[in-house]
C-alpha cells in the first residue's frame, strides 16, 4: 500500500525559509513556520513514523521541503534534479546525509524533476511535467523507476499548479482526492477513484494518508466534513507554510 510507512526524512527549519520561493512574493515568519513544521513533525510520529531528522541548511532557503531533491521506492533512493538554481544544490548535499538509509542509491542525471510532481500509487508513479520537470528529467526517471519494476505514466501538470502533488494526493488505494482542477485529468479520471474537493478548498488537496492517519491541512471545512466520516484525520495548520506555495507532502520523504 502507497501510504504505508515505517520512517521519514524531516529537514530542521531555516530562517531563511523568510526568501523562500514564493509565487505571490510572500515573506514568512520564521517563528510560525518553526511552530507548523515542529506541530507537522508531531503529527507524522503520531502517525507511526521513525524521524530522521537533517541539519538545517540555512543556504538553501527552500530546504525544508525535502520531498523535492530526492524520492524512496522501497529501499532504494533515487536522487532528482530540482530545476530552480536556488534549489538545484539541496541534492548534492542531501545525496550524502540520506544514503546510509537505503539499500541503493540511484541519480536523474538528466533532464529536471522535482518530487513535488510525482505521485506513487503503490507500484505505480505519475510524474507531472510541470515548470519544475521537464520531459527529459521525466523520462530520465521513468527509466530509473522502470528498471526497479514500476510502471509509470507521465502527464502534465495543470499551467499555473506548482506541482502536480500540490492539488493531489493519495488517500487510499485507488482513491485520490483532487481539487477541481486536477479533476480534469482525463488520465487520472479513467484511471482512480478521484474525491474532488470544492473549489475554495483547493489547499486541503495537498493532503498526506500516512498509516491509519490523514493529515489534513487545518481550516477546511468543507473537506474535513467530506473525509472525517471515513478518515481519521490529524488537522496541521500550515497557513504560513502556504505563503511559500508548500504543504503537507513536501515536508518529509517518506517510507
Ligand atoms: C518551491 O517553490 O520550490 C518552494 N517554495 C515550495 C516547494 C513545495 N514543494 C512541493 O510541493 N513538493
Amino acid at each position: 500500500m502507497s501510504y504505508n510507512f515505517k520512517n521519514a526524512i524531516i529537514r530542521k527549519t531555516n530562517k531563511s525559509i523568510q526568501n523562500g520561493l514564493s509565487s505571490q512574493n510572500l515573506h514568512p515568519q520564521y517563528e510560525i513556520i518553526e511552530e507548523e513544521h515542529s506541530n507537522y513533525v508531531q503529527a507524522i510520529k503520531e502517525a507511526g513514523l521513525k524521524i530522521n531528522s537533517l541539519e538545517t541548511l540555512e543556504e538553501y532557503s527552500d530546504s525544508i521541503f525535502v520531498e523535492d531533491p530526492a524520492l524512496t521506492y522501497k529501499s532504494n533512493i533515487i536522487i532528482l534534479n530540482p530545476s530552480d538554481p536556488s534549489r538545484n544544490g539541496e541534492k548534492n548535499i542531501i545525496k550524502n546525509e540520506i544514503k546510509h538509509l537505503f539499500d541503493n542509491i540511484l541519480f536523474v542525471e538528466n533532464g529536471f524533476v522535482e518530487g513535488g510532481d510525482i505521485l506513487n500509487i503503490n507500484n505505480h508513479f505519475i510524474i507531472g511535467l510541470s515548470n519544475r520537470t521537464n520531459k527529459l528529467g521525466a523520462d530520465n526517471l521513468s527509466i530509473i523507476l522502470q528498471s526497479l519494476g514500476a510502471t509509470v505514466e507521465i502527464c502534465k501538470t495543470p499551467n499555473d499548479i506548482l506541482h502536480f502533488k500540490s492539488e493531489c494526493s493519495v488517500i487510499d488505494d485507488d482513491v485520490i482526492l483532487v481539487s477541481n482542477k486536477m479533476a480534469q485529468l482525463d488520465y487520472l479520471k479513467s484511471n482512480y477513484n478521484l474525491i474532488e474537493l470544492p473549489i475554495g478548498e483547493e489547499g486541503a488537496s495537498n493532503s498526506l494518508r500516512i498509516n491509519d492517519k490523514l493529515l489534513l491541512p487545518d481550516g477546511f471545512v468543507r473537506a474535513e466534513e467530506m473525509l472525517s466520516k471515513k478518515y481519521n484525520i490529524i488537522k496541521v495548520k500550515v497557513d504560513e507554510i502556504a505563503k511559500v506555495d508548500a504543504g503537507l507532502s513536501c515536508m518529509s520523504l517518506r517510507w
